[in-house]
């Protein structure tokens, strides 16, 4: 059948490359590639693809290509691309391809009213026109929306989150009323605790957010609510090189003002543990709103390095803004800042062997005396209690099942280490959930109808050592894939089977057994790591092998292959283990996940923390409950279990729009589209699964009674009194409307991509083909 056609053929490089069949065989082909500079190669014919005849056209939706396949999907994006339009459908999904540049008007005010009120498909593929369509969905379908942006690290899930709310926010609120500016400072703040600068991306968010924008009847903003998920804590204490920390600490050591800076002793990063593992350059813009003096230090600090998008002066400069617009005082915010250098300063204590412990114990650094005591006068600890937590633990001892007498454990260097680091973790981390409490009490929230919630979480990833945060973020996947299924395959299969549509039943692998391998309760992985947590002596090596012989007959889990692991070394068996997710086998490195599931501190760094005497800090830690001396185990995985399955709960109940982002090189330059990566990233989003359905499947539909509704004031009244299918089919066959384009079910019209738009068009646009179109409307009924 392909014999001498167009056809796409699989590159590793640029994803498909165009070239013809010379010769073809039961299952392979041999293809010549249109470049003659490529020799003939034989390829199985299940991946070549029958291209478009015309090469050059691109279309706004997909589904409007006369062939839809993986092949002809991705160049069509890159023909997009080429031409500065990101943003392309698939169907009702958005696919947005970062452009690493500035579009001119693209988000303009202009722009925003152009998509107001429109049907999705009669203006160019944009953000705008998916958080329309989210808001006439919750309007005319009086039920709440959830706007799913997914993509992997740099892809533009952020970015895209803030057009979003942005067009939520200016859009229908009374211009940018007092709770939409509530919502749209949240922004600023998020960013400077929780986003940083990876290799990936120089503004990475490490942690995931729901953002729900609330309405009331009338449609107006009233309220919203942000859910935040698995802020990554590791990067508190430890960078990767070229990464940095959080950017509010280089804001802090930045932009503070002078009085606050000496107050907090807060220096250049250099002189911080925490910050000058990775890479510490401040990031100042010469356009900075700075005195002089200010900028002239913020300047000999930072290096040569400039970094048009990261501007840590004025960015403090904005966030501190952003939280006095939150209603946050200024002993609100110095208890913030001050918690922000706490973790600073205890991140400068070091520890070393104490020659005059017998027991191997430790003590502090004699140069580290004076972080000592600013950190232990910003927890608002004292200084003995504080080194006597960190370099020792309280136990109690049991004998014969009794509970015995409190003893100290003195530490060993690298425990100490570790305890200094929990108790960093802690600090900061319960900051964050802080912050966004804050923010949430500062948004108000009267009586709502429904809402728009905008999810923007991390993507399936796999790296070349993956840990627990790897884990949490690809099982979340597994369950937001499998979402995805459900809403746009089940259901619309279930759909036209209902509707006695005749559409061929599409198959598509449930990835439910992935889901019960990582989450069922008792056998599922998150509970072998709780058991093996709650252990006296829990290790990552028995972990690794309960895995194995608990589960090990699962298809969807093996032992993790020694080239996989790491490159250098063999790896035991006890090291990991392997999942075969729907986007691709992951192998995970089990060493720290033990203590990557615990929350909990050791017992006395907990007690030091619950009697402070700042009561910010207390209120920090006020919903720890714990014994004194009991050492307790507090699931990370359980907690980011419990917390999904409310989201999917939410999900579930309300009305779903896709946005997949796509990074276009890991270059973070414009223009450049490297189409290998951009498959393996729309396979990876579950695109590639989707097209198949929708290459066959009607994804726009309007039930009769609402036709009815939409055109019956267009037609005189002898036609309008006809029952609502009836008048649609009148309507219909005198538009001489082709039968390939729409489908009649038992209560709905069904239309191919593209032609329900095609058939508004039409019926509101002019007046004399109306007349007409009446004439044949009564011909036909006669
Ligand atoms: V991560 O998973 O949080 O590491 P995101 O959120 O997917 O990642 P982000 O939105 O932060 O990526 O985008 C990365 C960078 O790409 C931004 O800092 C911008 O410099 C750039 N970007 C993204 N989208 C756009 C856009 N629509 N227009 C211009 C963009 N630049
Ligand atoms: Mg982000």
């Amino acid at each position: 059948m392909f014999q001498r056609q167009k056809v796409w053929v699989p590159d590793p490089e640029h994803g498909f490359i165009m070239g013809c069949i010379v010769d073809l065989g039961l299952d392979e082909c041999t293809v010549q590639a249109f470049d003659r500079s490529r020799k003939p190669f034989v390829c199985g014919l299940d991946r070549v693809y029958p291209a478009e005849e015309d090469e050059n056209k691109e279309v706004d939706d997909n589904c409007g290509l006369m062939y839809l396949n993986e092949a002809t999907l991705l160049h069509n994006i890159k023909l997009r691309y080429s031409k500065d339009k990101i943003y392309t459908y698939v169907a009702n999904i958005l696919i947005a391809v970062n452009p690493y540049t500035e579009l001119k008007g693209l988000y303009s005010s202009e722009t925003i009213k152009k998509y107001k009120g429109k049907s999705l498909g009669t203006m160019p593929p944009h953000v705008f026109a998916i958080a329309d369509k989210a808001f006439r969905d919750m309007r005319v379908l009086k039920q709440s929306q959830s706007i799913i942006v997914s993509g992997e690290s740099g892809a533009g899930k952020t970015e895209s989150t803030k057009y979003l709310l942005r067009y939520m926010c200016d859009h229908w609120g009374s211009s940018a009323g007092p709770i939409e500016q509530k919502i749209l400072d949240a922004n600023p703040v998020l960013e400077a605790f929780g986003n940083a600068k990876t290799t990936r991306n120089n503004n990475s968010s490490r942690f995931g957010k729901f953002i729900e924008v609330h309405f009331d009847s009338k449609h107006q903003v009233v309220g919203g609510f942000i859910s935040h998920y698995l802020l990554e804590k590791s990067r508190i204490c430890m960078q990767g090189p070229e990464e940095r920390n959080y950017h509010v600490f280089y804001q802090l050591c930045a932009g503070a003002p002078e009085k606050l800076r000496q107050q907090l002793q807060l220096t250049k990063p250099d002189d911080f543990h925490y910050l000058k593992n990775g890479c510490t350059q401040y990031f100042v813009s010469s356009n900075s709103k700075l005195n002089s003096s200010q900028l002239s230090k913020a300047h000999q600090a930072k290096g040569g390095l400039r970094d048009p998008m990261l501007d840590d002066c004025n960015d403090f400069v904005e966030m501190d803004k952003a939280l006095t617009r939150l209603g946050l005082q200024e002993q609100e915010k110095f208890s913030i800042y001050s918690t922000v250098a706490a973790v600073l300063h205890l991140g400068n204590i070091s520890f070393e062997e104490n020659p005059e412990d017998t027991k191997g114990g430790c003590r502090v650094c004699a140069s580290s005396e004076k972080a000592l005591n600013l950190a232990a006068g910003l927890i608002g600890a004292d200084k003995e209690e504080l080194r006597q937590a960190l370099i020792s633990k309280v136990m109690q001892t049991s004998r014969g099942g009794l509970k015995g007498t409190v003893i100290m454990v003195p530490l060993k260097v690298y425990e100490a280490n570790n305890a200094r680091d929990a108790l960093a973790k802690a600090l900061y981390s319960r900051l964050f959930d802080y912050i966004v409490g804050r923010i949430n009490r500062s948004i108000p929230f009267k009586t709502s109808s429904h809402y728009i919630g905008v999810l923007d979480i991390a993507g399936f990833e796999y790296f070349t050592v993956n840990s627990f945060e790897q884990f949490c973020i690809n099982y979340c996947n597994e369950k937001l894939q499998q979402f995805f299924n459900q809403r746009i395959l089940k259901e619309e299969q279930t759909l036209y089977e209902k509707e006695g549509l005749n559409v061929k039943k599409i198959e598509f692998v449930d990835n439910q057994d992935c889901i019960d391998l990582i989450e069922s309760r008792g056998s599922g992985i998150f509970s072998l790591l709780d058991e093996e947590s709650k252990l006296p002596k829990s290790s990552g090596a028995h972990f690794t092998t309960e895995v194995h012989s608990r589960l090990g007959g699962h298809f969807r889990l093996a032992l993790p292959r020694a080239s996989k692991l790491r490159d250098h070394r063999e790896v035991r068996d006890d090291e990991g283990f392997l999942v075969r997710h729907f986007a691709g086998a992951v192998c995970y490195h089990t060493s720290q996940f033990i203590e990557k599931n615990n929350d909990a501190l050791h017992a006395s760094l907990e007690g030091l923390v619950q009697e402070s005497q700042n009561p910010f800090i207390q209120v920090l830690f006020s919903n720890a409950s714990q014994q004194k001396g009991k050492l307790t185990f507090i699931s990370v995985g359980s907690k980011f279990k419990t917390q999904l399955e409310e989201l999917m709960e939410k999900l579930r109940s309300t009305g779903t729009n896709f946005i997949r982002c796509i990074k276009p090189n890991i270059r973070m330059v414009d223009h450049q589209f490297e189409g290998g990566s951009i498959l393996s990233q729309l396979q990876c989003s579950g695109m590639t699964s989707v097209l198949e359905l929708m290459q066959q499947g009607f994804p726009s539909r309007a039930p009769f009674s609402e036709l009815y509704n939409m055109y019956k004031n267009y037609l005189p009244p002898k036609l309008a009194r006809l029952d609502a299918r009836m008048f649609c089919k009148a309507l219909f066959q005198a538009l001489g409307l082709n039968e390939n384009d729409f489908r009649f079910g038992l209560t709905k019209v069904f239309f191919r991509p593209g032609k329900f738009a095609e058939f508004d068009e039409i019926m509101k646009s002019d007046p004399e083909n109306l007349a007409n179109l009446v004439a044949k409307v009564q011909k036909w009924l006669i």
